[in-house]
């Protein structure tokens, strides 16, 4: 989603809003990483690299983030496995293992499994293949994180990947629009995940669990641009209140 064009009704004319107009290239030195996760940057910084086969790990920008937009693309850059790749919302430090925890996780999975089953633990539990939304409300243990269970609320699912899995080697644009009452999430410009509420605020993040070499690259942040039906009839206020002051003066 590069640009889209919004009708400010109340004003009688087109205005059309940018998203991208503004966008800075994010130099990801400066995030951090919690969980068992590799995660090291590459180029300029504005790639990042995940290599761990590991438990739930999170690599977050440490900014209360919301009114913002963060875009980029997402690959897992191999053939083997097929586990969790995506991005947590209102993430705060410690979050991975609080039990005061409250963040959105945006999760992936390439295919579908019935067990989990690592040396040191193993279970059996459905993880779907798909891309969902979910509120997290405490520690994430890796049984909630696999099941969507527990701590870990399903809120939607994707409209076309809702039980769609990620394809090996292959590049995903993504947008997340993270704002206090409403969150969207666009893969390769559509709208798959769009969800309102009370969210907490908090930092962007990258998440994977289980799932080795995931690429995210090229990522970049924006202000959400205000919606025009919001802003056009505050202008048309202020506008009648101007026009209203010059009749009173030349009344005088
Ligand atoms: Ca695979
Ligand atoms: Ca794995």
């Amino acid at each position: 989603m590069k640009s889209r064009s919004l009708l400010a009704l109340s004003l009688g004319f087109a205005a059309t809003v940018s998203f991208s107009s503004s966008a800075a290239v994010i130099d990801l030195s400066g995030w951090s990483s919690e969980g068992e996760g590799t995660w090291t940057t590459q180029g300029d910084n504005s790639t990042v690299l995940q290599s761990a086969n590991s438990d739930p790990t999170v690599f977050f920008n440490g900014m209360d983030s919301q009114g913002m937009q963060l875009s980029g693309s997402i690959s897992v850059e191999q053939d083997a496995d097929d586990d969790f790749i995506g991005f947590v919302l209102g993430y705060n430090a410690g979050d991975l293992t609080s039990d005061e925890a409250s963040y959105l996780l945006i999760d992936w999975k390439q295919a579908d499994q019935s067990f989990y089953n690592r040396p040191e633990l193993s279970f059996e539990g459905d993880a779907n293949a798909g891309l969902s939304i979910s509120q997290v409300n405490g520690a994430l243990s890796i049984e909630d994180a696999w099941r969507h269970d527990g701590t870990v609320t399903e809120l939607q699912r994707g409209t076309n990947l809702g039980s769609t899995g990620w394809e090996d080697n292959t590049a995903y644009s993504f947008d997340l629009i993270f704002n206090a009452d409403q969150v969207q999430v666009y893969v390769n410009d559509v709208l798959e995940l769009d969800i309102s509420g009370t969210f907490t605020n908090g930092s962007f993040g990258f998440y994977n669990f289980s799932q080795p070499n995931v690429l995210y690259a090229g990522i970049t942040e924006d202000v959400v641009a205000p919606p025009a039906n919001v802003s056009a009839p505050l202008t048309a206020g202020l506008m009648g209140l101007g026009l209203a002051g010059i009749f009173l003066r030349r009344r005088k």
